[in-house]
Order: structure tokens, then sequence, then C-alpha cells
């Protein structure tokens, strides 16, 4: 895949200008080829980690959004709050580990010396969405977070550090990678909606959004953050 990454189309990264710096969008990161590749990686990861529906806390409402997780840690949340954990919460088995192509992406996008501790995979079916929200349940904010979407293309908004900060609204489509890094780390954001059967890639119609996350500080043990487990870095 390494191969396949290197025969990519080169996307310059566009860095967006007005709102916090750091933001960087990546047009057709994946060609068609990589992102069925990613997928078939993806379909394997589901199937040992089926798609659930987490609930908010407190209300245990339903997310509209299913989600599941690989790597080491993953996140989840019901009515005892947001969190990440080393298992599936209805499985109860450990997350399936982080593929491989996952970590060269990370390292292509990022440089950040450290791999990649947590991928939250979301699956929005055409009424899905997202509201907004910053991705602050890890303790490194230095690491950025990579967003990766297949299939069918969605309307993203950013905002600023402040939820009142004024928010933009761009499409997603299949293929694309957005970092949020720097400034933009902790920028609002968040999914309008989902624009079904724009993309031909998965067989049923929908979105899914992949994000890779640090979720530890460097040479934090992730037993250290509560999660249970004693996993390595
Ligand atoms: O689906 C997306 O593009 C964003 C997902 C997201 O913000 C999250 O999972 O925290
Ligand atoms: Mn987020």
């Amino acid at each position: 895949m390494k191969e396949a990454l290197a025969a990519a189309p080169v996307a310059t990264p566009i860095p967006i200008t007005a709102g916090p710096s750091g933001l960087r969008f990546h047009a057709y990161y994946l060609d068609r080829v990589q992102q069925e590749a990613l997928l078939a990686t993806l379909r394997q990861v589901l199937h040992r980690a089926p798609l659930y529906t987490p609930s908010m806390p407190k209300s245990g409402r339903p997310f509209t959004v299913r989600m599941s997780n690989c790597g080491p840690l993953g996140w989840t949340s019901d009515q005892a709050g947001y969190r990440y954990q080393p298992t599936h919460p209805e499985t109860g088995r450990p997350w399936p580990p982080l593929p491989g192509v996952l970590i060269e992406i990370w390292n292509d996008l990022t440089g950040y010396p450290y791999p990649p501790q947590a991928c939250l995979i979301n699956y929005y079916g055409p009424t899905a969405k997202m509201g907004l929200h910053q991705d602050r349940d890890e303790q490194d904010f230095a690491a950025p977070v990579v967003s990766l979407s297949l299939g069918d293309s969605c309307l993203f908004r950013v905002g600023g550090l402040k939820r009142s900060d004024p928010t933009r609204s761009f499409r997603l489509n299949s293929g694309d990678a957005l970092v949020l890094g720097g400034e933009a780390r902790l920028a609002f954001h968040g999914v309008d909606r989902i624009f079904p059967d724009t993309s031909p890639l998965l067989a049923e119609t929908g979105r899914l959004n992949l994000t890779l996350r640090r979720v530890t500080r460097p040479n934090v043990a992730i037993a250290a953050v509560g999660c249970g487990g004693d996993l390595p870095l």
C-alpha cells in the first residue's frame, strides 16, 4: 500500500485561510483504488468490531451516527460519559489492531513522531449528522487529528475555538483527508448533512469517516489515563 500511496496524485494541502491556523484539507488524498483497498480493510475491522449505536451522556439519547474503532483505544459514549477504552462496549473484546495503511497515512500527513492510538470509525446513514463539538477527550493536543472520508459526500462545518465563533461549511468527498492540527486542533466542527448517493464506493448509501488520534501524551502509558489495560504506546 506504500507503493499505492506513493502513486497517489499529489494532493496539495490547502490551508484554510480564515479561522484557526493548522486546518489542512487534502482533496482526493486517496484515489479510487486506494479507497477501495482501505474499504476492504475496514470491512474486516468491522467484521471483528461491529458498528454499534452510542448514546449521549446523561440523556442516553442515541447518536444518529453508528460507530466502531480500531487501535489500542477506542472512543465511546454512553450515559456515563465520553471516554476512551480498550474494548468494544458490546462485544467486550479488544478493538482490532490499527491496520498498517492507517499508520502510513498518519505518518505521511502529520510527521508526528508517535503513532495514532485510536481510530474512530463513524458510519453516517443518509439522515445522520454530528453536532458542533471539539475533540477534547485526549491528553495530547500537540498531536493533530486526521480525518478520512469514504463514500457519500457530506457538508462539514468548522468554526473557531469558541462555540460561538463564526463557522464555515464545505463539502468533504470520498478520498478527502482533513488534518486538524495546531490551533485548529481544538476547533469546533461537525457534520451538518450527508448528500445521499453521491459516491458509488460503498454498496450502501452513506458515509464512513475515520479519525486517527493520539490519546495519551508521549511516554504516558495507556493504563495511566484510566482506560484500563496495560497496553504499549
Ligand atoms: O465525520 C466527520 O467528518 C467528523 C467526525 C468527527 O468530528 C468525530 O468523530 O469526532
Ligand atoms: Mn470531532
